[in-house]
């Protein structure tokens, strides 16, 4: 019987060990690898200890008082930090040797308050119940009440056999009087430890079997705050104050302590694990918000695009026409002079730059308004924050090999890239946003208030398109020369055609070298827009590696978390 209870408790031990293995795997691939050093640390420190259990609860629950009770009854000296009042008296979790285990004080948990010093109270609380062989939950006859929630998160690990005790403490003010009514008082207990029983099935969804007591530290608080009581005053109690039942628990600990201890690294362990899925999960919600922002954003820059493709072709056209009007009479006109042309070819050039110039300006105004409000809006700070919330705890040295022999530096290498890439791509775009955008407006500035000297370069191509024209002019005086021979009107037909067709090459290369730079500054332009789009591209690329890591971290940890 012993031999096979030995080896069942072996065989949960090793279990123990492998799920402790590889809740590290899991913290070294996904989780933080500041808060993975600070837990090997933490651990190792709280390894070294004699078995410890720690009371946990609301304040004013009776918690000290129970601890000052067992030291008074053993004869150790109650320590000055132990005091007991209504108030909230103790600050900070403490702890102090029992015979030949550990006793820790924490302070009472404060859930929802809004003051600092209750929630910095919670907080070392809870922290301080991390590392526990055995957690003793202090409630009164009132069972869980406020920190209900909150103590079922903390149960919300594999607890093992022994390792969670509820003591529903001050129970002489429960309602019936012990010293009156003994077996009334029984009953009352019975019926609380199966209400609680029931209120914790309700509340965490499965039964974790806590070892239930039944106690008055205190009885109607006879000894109240004193420090160093007389034991005695309690004698006419213990046939029901319930702690001798306590005591007796925790002087059979130290049997159980090797196998309570790897329960309490697999707890340990585990826990960490459940805290930085939370955490990676939490981000998860602002990856998704950022996703949708950097593809609507992705979707504006294609509209911006289309609109600058549509431009070119309609801007193409309308040269086109401008240009063509002016050929076309030169062709009908009768009296055709090199100025009279180079006007009117100026003319129609510049009332096409203005009009199209206008376009393109305002394009790239807009251009620049949309990415601005972009930029404002929140998830766009939520993805600044993101990358904040994901680099800031970033180790320098991503070699590190731990005492253990895992290499976490090998874990860790696909979530420091990955991390990096995210920074990176958003560094650029960012950068794209203030050095680009700000180029739009310059440009777009430049079209609109400076059209003179732009279109002092496009006047350029318009001297080019002209110098043809002298040529073109001189064939027409020699036309008019000849104009009254009849002989030559075969000639004057031939030439006139000739005439023509240097006025549609006139009108090819007007149209061809204003179009030219048109077009570069479209292609500006376009530039500034491809490039966002390969940012966006880079950063939706490194969101869905996000969320992939996140969901491979979700499946990974799902067979840690299978307690639940
Ligand atoms: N009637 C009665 N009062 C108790 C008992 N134990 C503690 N108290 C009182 O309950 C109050 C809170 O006790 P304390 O141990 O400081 O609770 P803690 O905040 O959980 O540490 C104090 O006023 C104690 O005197 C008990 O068994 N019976
Ligand atoms: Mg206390």
């Amino acid at each position: 019987m012993r031999v096979h209870m030995q080896a069942g408790r072996s065989a949960r031990m090793s279990e123990d060990v492998k799920l402790v293995d590889r809740a590290m795997s899991w913290l070294g691939a996904y989780g933080d690898a500041d808060d993975l050093a600070t837990a090997r640390d933490t651990w190792k420190v709280f390894e070294a200890n004699p078995p410890t259990a720690t009371v946990f609860g609301a304040y004013d629950s009776g918690k000290s008082s129970l601890l000052r009770r067992l030291l008074v009854d053993a004869d150790i000296p109650v320590p000055e930090w132990l005091t007991i009042s209504a108030r909230q008296e103790t600050f900070e979790a403490s702890a102090i040797t029992y015979r030949d285990i550990i006793l820790k004080d924490t302070p009472g948990v404060s859930p929802g308050s809004t003051d600092a010093r209750g929630e910095s109270h919670t907080a070392t609380a809870l922290e301080a119940i991390r590392t526990t062989d055995v957690l003793v939950v202090v409630v009164t006859s009132q069972l869980l009440t406020a920190e209900r929630a909150l103590v079922a998160t903390a149960l919300d690990l594999p607890w093992s056999e022994g390792a969670l005790w509820f003591v529903i403490s001050r129970f002489d003010e429960a309602g019936v009087d012990p010293d009156g009514d003994q077996d009334g008082y029984r009953q009352l207990a019975e019926c609380k430890r199966r209400e609680l029983a029931e209120q914790l099935q309700r509340t965490l969804g499965r039964d974790l079997k806590p070892r239930v007591f039944v106690a008055s530290p205190d009885p109607y608080g006879v000894v109240g705050s004193d420090q160093d009581p007389d034991p005695t005053l309690w004698d006419p109690f213990r046939q029901w104050d319930g702690i001798e039942e306590i005591a007796t628990q925790l002087a059979s600990l130290h049997p159980a302590a090797v196998a309570l201890r790897a329960a309490a690294a697999k707890r340990f362990w585990i826990g960490e694990v459940r805290d930085q899925l939370a955490t990676l999960l939490a981000q998860e919600a602002e990856v998704d918000n950022v996703a949708r922002t950097t593809s609507d954003l992705y979707a504006r820059v294609d509209q911006l695009s289309a609109r600058l493709n549509e431009l070119r072709v309609s801007a193409h056209n309308d040269l086109n026409t401008a240009v063509g009007a002016v050929v076309d009479q030169a062709m009908t006109s009768s009296v055709l002079t090199e100025e009279g042309l180079k006007t009117r070819l100026t003319e129609a050039l510049e009332l096409w730059l203005e009009r199209q110039g206008a376009e393109l300006a305002a394009l790239a105004q807009d251009m620049e308004h949309q990415l601005e409000q972009q930029v404002a809006r929140p998830s766009w700070q939520g993805l600044k924050r993101l990358i904040e919330q994901l680099s800031v705890h970033l180790p320098t040295d991503d070699t590190t090999r731990d005492s253990e022999g895992i290499n976490l530096g090998d874990y860790k290498k696909p979530l420091l890239e990955l991390n990096k890439d995210l920074a990176k791509t958003t560094t650029d775009l960012k950068a794209i946003f203030e050095t680009k955008s700000k180029g739009a407006r310059q440009s777009a500035a430049e079209s609109s208030a400076e059209k003179l000297s732009k279109a002092g370069k496009l006047f350029k191509s318009v001297d080019a398109a002209t110098k043809i024209v002298p040529f073109a002019l001189d064939l027409l005086d020699l036309t008019s020369q000849i104009n009254n021979d009849a002989k030559e009107a075969k000639a004057k037909v031939q030439r006139r055609a000739e005439i023509d067709g240097q006025l549609e090459a006139i009108k090819d290369r007007a149209v061809a070298e204003s179009y030219g730079a048109f077009q570069s500054e479209c292609d500006k332009l376009s530039a500034v827009l491809n490039e966002l789009k390969t940012s966006i591209d880079a950063v939706a690329n490194s969101l869905d590696e996000r969320r992939e890591f996140s969901d491979s971290a979700r499946a990974e940890a799902a067979t840690l978390l299978q307690f639940r």
